[in-house]
């Protein structure tokens, strides 16, 4: 809108997975220092604000989005107008020299498409601009659009012998055109800290007995990262102002169907429009969700708009599109 300000929720979604050539049990991605850190990150353009630890996940809120560190898989979530690709080579060549990893398993680079592409750096103005990107980098790349090219998109880059063997599964919704007094809530007007808009919203009741660390911006915006045993995590980012609102939900607790999550994520956030995806490979519990989500014309009040099924080399990948009904 004329003369108000930008910002862009639509984050960037990178995930790698890293293994060694020989065997080499003893590489850990969490040995790397903050420091290395805090220089992959100064390449995409944001800092750390807060860290927290689990059992097998280490989690960071950054002043755009999260990362999250494993054993063996990397995330890292940016929104804005970071520079989020540009750290790719950095990262590998940083694992393989701290870490002693020598391979990339998988990589899953995803976004749904901007609001306002031409404010982002030139690398992301474009799909294709960040498939040529990779490419340079992978052989075997494989890039997919779901959803619809001139409407609301989805992109996916992935390899095509991606190599996961363990049990995974990721769940992401993306919600926009937000309910304006949920959004109230994520300002420091209303709650007076991360904590108090965790509570206020009922997003603290989603996965009850989760780790949490959360934070909530001058004047508004919200982060949080939730952290469960066994290496399972929840983040939530919320970018409240009316003109621009958006909501990301994403996690990879394993779940047999999805549909009660579903229900309390939008409970919480009452978007106005939302994309749903959900990966999960042989292992997973969560490898039947695309039978499940076949079936779901409508829910709560939403009508589904688009809905398609990928299966890759070693996922599933379910889209899907819901929007309320225009009356
Ligand atoms: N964001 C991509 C997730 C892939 C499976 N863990």
């Amino acid at each position: 809108a004329g003369g108000q300000h930008f910002f862009e929720g639509t984050e960037k979604l990178l995930e790698v997975w890293f293994t060694s050539s020989v065997n080499d049990d003893s590489c850990d991605l969490r040995i790397i220092e903050r420091k290395d850190w805090e220089k992959l990150l100064k390449l995409v353009r944001c800092e750390i604000i807060s860290f927290m630890k689990h059992d097998t996940m280490d989690s960071y809120v950054l002043s755009e989005s999260s990362m999250f560190v494993t054993k063996n898989r990397f995330i890292l979530k940016t929104c804005g107008t970071t520079t989020l690709l540009i750290a790719v080579k950095h990262l590998a060549q940083l694992v393989k020299r701290v870490c002693g990893y020598d391979t990339i398993a998988d990589i899953f680079y995803s976004r749904k498409n901007f609001t306002r592409p031409e404010l982002q750096h030139y690398l992301h103005q474009s799909f294709d601009k960040e498939v040529d990107h990779l490419d340079q980098m992978f052989t075997n790349g494989a890039a997919y659009v779901l959803g619809r090219m001139n409407k609301d998109c989805w992109y996916l880059y992935t390899l095509e012998n991606g190599s996961v063997e363990q049990p995974d599964q990721t769940f992401e919704l993306l919600m926009w055109d937000m309910c304006r007094s949920k959004m109230e809530i994520f300002t420091r007007a209303f709650s007076k800290d991360g904590k108090d808009a965790t509570k206020n919203s009922g997003i603290c009741d989603i996965i009850p007995g989760i780790k949490i660390d959360d934070y909530l911006f001058e004047p508004c915006g919200y982060s949080m990262n939730g952290l469960l045993p066994g290496g399972y995590y929840i983040t939530i980012h919320v970018t409240p102002e009316p003109h621009c609102s958006y909501v990301s939900f994403e996690s990879n607790v394993p779940q047999a169907s999805y549909q009660e999550l579903i229900r309390k994520v939008l409970d919480v956030f009452k978007p106005g429009k939302f994309l749903m995806t959900v990966f999960a490979n042989n292992a997973s519990i969560a490898k039947d969700t695309h039978k499940h989500i076949e079936h779901l014309d409508t829910i709560e009040g939403y009508i589904r708009s688009d809905h398609q099924f990928c299966s890759l080399k070693n996922y599933y990948l379910t889209y899907t599109q819901f929007s309320r009904p225009v009356i």
